[in-house]
């Protein structure tokens, strides 16, 4: 899975493809040298935890996005989980998207995550908080199932909804309430 920043790097996708448009807050501090990283799961394939990291060499504002443009290979349910760090903090943005072509969206990045928020530091916050530009309520497009967007084991960092998951180990790693049986389907 390739990944392209901005749009003048000549990447296209072959009919299928993700572009994001990730935004931050009026009240968020990211720019230059903060780094974001895009992990993304194609849900039905299960083929997942890829994870790409990016350097900023701009700042995300409220009207300056950062765009990333992921071309696939084809279509699907997928699941993308965004971080970015910066010296204010992390903030976070959690979508899903049924995937037949191409598909815009734009992002807001939430944050800083407190402590209170996120209490084992694995930037996957207790509750949903996916929210659209300008708003404080919680709620936007392509938001996720709440299984798919909040951590269910605050306690353990290694278990989040975007963990990959280990069969026949009596643990649900991937937040989806079953342990996936090995030669099986992870149903859920
Ligand atoms: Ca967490
Ligand atoms: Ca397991």
């Amino acid at each position: 899975m390739a990944l392209c920043v901005g749009s003048a790097l000549g990447c296209e996708a072959d009919g299928y493809g993700l572009a994001l448009h990730l935004y931050a807050d009026a009240a968020a501090d990211l720019g230059e040298g903060s780094a974001v990283v895009v992990q993304m799961k194609d849900l039905q394939s299960r083929e997942g935890g890829t994870r790409v990291g990016i350097l900023l060499e701009q700042d995300i504002g409220p009207a300056d996005p950062l765009d990333v443009d992921v071309p696939l290979n084809g279509g699907g349910y997928y699941h993308v989980h965004v971080v970015a760090t910066s010296p204010a903090g992390r903030f976070v943005a959690t979508r899903c998207y049924h995937i037949g072509g191409e598909y815009d969206s734009e992002v807001l990045l939430v944050g800083p995550l407190g402590d209170d928020e996120d209490r084992d530091g694995d930037s996957w916050p207790a509750e949903e908080n996916c929210r659209e530009r300008g708003s404080s309520e919680v709620g936007c497009t392509d938001q996720c199932p709440t299984v798919r967007a909040a951590d269910c084991n605050e306690g353990e960092s290694d278990l989040n909804p975007g963990a990959p998951e280990v069969c026949d180990d009596h643990i649900d790693q991937d937040c989806n309430s079953v342990d996936a049986i090995c030669d099986g389907e992870d149903e859920g």
